[in-house]
């Protein structure tokens, strides 16, 4: 089912007239508004009727998180602060916060663009959605609730935390729809497994995840384990929060929601385009936000953009599931490498479970990767003959997927680290 069947389907013509004209008016916007974006414009002599076609874009100026925190806390707001309903920020984990702001119409689009994400992962106005991503300045929690209540669902804020509670309000409110973190979705199986629970005796039926980059395999676990359709969603805060691409039945790609982002795939170092279907890192300039424009906002997020048509019905572009960050790539011996190519060739072993770490040290100047891996119980009470096979048989699979020697470790099930809200998975010890 789409949740706006003419604008999902809109043909390419029709589509680029579109992005044109939002373009043009969010350049104005920023242009007049915001003066950081007038001075960049002033500098490069550019004015906003200078677009002429969606190819001029590569004439603007990029915005970097950098350009967040140094107009911290509303430099870079196009509105008053009267016009501004919300505001929502990251956690700062990585430096300092930065925040983002909504109009009511921003609200509204929001809430429109997360209710399609949840309708094309078949999920609808019958259904009961436990909302286990944490509410609060994190866009997770409020931006996939006001998509589900727009779409007519039953909606059970929870927010993130307390597993038991969690699985005790599944079963007593019969769920349908489950909303967190992959890995979050993990630990409530584990927890029903330890619980005696059968999952199979629950009314849940889909889940809708994102948040943090997961692989093929992950989604099997999921699926196979909690009984669910896991699909897809992608987002990050400086340019809406959720809402911003998500998986349709086919789980083949996530459709980006072309009509209110222009997407661009660019070579990280060259800031070139990649050629078609290659992988390269995401930039995202918004084409509707009225408190919180982006222009060409460097997402640090790396995919490709999928060739050909979905059958679903939606003519939105699809972009592969997230391969991981540039900040996250490894250099190990001159090879990059990302954690999600460590953990799609970890879960290829049998016996493997997706709870994984990675350890990155540096020694004479070579940055020295060891992956530390649960393995399944029976696996890890067997003779030590049957572990080093296994670790051998990790060790040559990474060898010949990332062409790089990685050390493996593997660890009992159940010691690694679990997260409510985002998995961490690189451990970084080098010090610069
Ligand atoms: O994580 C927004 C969101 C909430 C998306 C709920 C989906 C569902 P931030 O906290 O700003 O916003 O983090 C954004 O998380 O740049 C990616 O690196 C990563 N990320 C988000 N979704 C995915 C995904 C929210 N589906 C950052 N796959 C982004 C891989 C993801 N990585």
């Amino acid at each position: 089912m789409l949740w706006e069947p003419d604008k999902e389907s809109i043909q390419e013509d029709d589509l680029k007239q579109l992005q044109l004209e939002r373009l043009q008016s969010t350049l104005y916007r920023v242009g007049t508004h915001v003066p950081f974006y007038r001075k960049k414009f002033a500098e490069l002599r550019f004015n906003h009727d200078d677009i002429r076609s969606l190819d001029d874009l590569q004439r603007l100026p990029f915005t970097v998180k950098q350009d967040l925190r140094d107009n911290y806390p509303y430099g870079l707001f196009a509105v008053p602060l009267r016009d501004v309903v919300r505001v929502h920020a990251s956690s700062g984990t990585t430096g300092q916060a930065t925040v983002v702001g909504y109009t009511k119409n921003d609200i509204k689009t929001w809430s429109n663009l997360v209710a399609r994400i949840i309708m094309a992962a078949g999920v609808g106005s019958n259904d009961v959605i436990q909302i286990a991503f944490g509410y609060g300045l994190f866009t997770g929690g409020f931006g996939l609730h006001y998509g589900s209540e727009l779409i007519g669902a039953s909606v059970i804020p929870i927010s993130s935390g307390n597993t038991r509670r969690q699985i005790q309000i599944m079963q007593d409110f019969k769920t349908t729809a489950l909303v967190c973190t992959p890995s979050y979705a993990l630990i409530l199986a584990d927890t029903m497994m330890e619980l005696g629970i059968n999952p199979n005796g629950l009314s849940l039926r889909y889940g809708l995840l994102g948040a943090e980059p997961w692989s093929e395999r992950m989604r099997q676990e999921i699926n196979q384990r909690l009984g669910i359709l896991a699909t897809d969603n992608y987002g990050l805060s400086e340019v809406i929060g959720p809402g911003i691409s998500g998986e349709c039945l086919e789980c083949n790609g996530l459709h980006i929601n072309e009509d209110h982002f222009l997407t661009e795939v660019l070579d990280p170092l060259t800031l070139e385009p990649v050629p078609e279907g290659e992988i390269g890192e995401l930039v995202i300039t918004t084409l509707t936000k009225e408190a919180f424009p982006m222009i060409r906002y460097r997402t640090r997020d790396l995919t490709r953009i999928l060739p050909g048509t979905c059958p679903c019905g939606r003519s939105f572009k699809r972009m592969e599931r997230m391969l991981g960050r540039s900040d996250d790539m490894l250099i190990v011996k001159g090879v990059s490498l990302f954690p999600m190519q460590i953990e799609k060739a970890l879960l290829a072993v049998e016996g493997t479970k997706p709870h994984y770490q990675i350890i990155v040290e540096r020694e004479h100047h070579t940055d020295r990767v060891t992956v530390l891996v649960e393995v399944t119980e029976a696996l890890f009470s067997d003779q030590m003959k049957k572990q080093q096979e296994i670790v051998g048989q990790i060790k040559r699979r990474l060898s010949s997927e990332l062409g790089v020697g990685i050390d493996v470790k593997l660890v009992e099930e159940k010691t690694l680290e679990r997260f409510e809200g985002k998995a961490k998975r690189v451990i970084d010890k080098r010090s610069y």
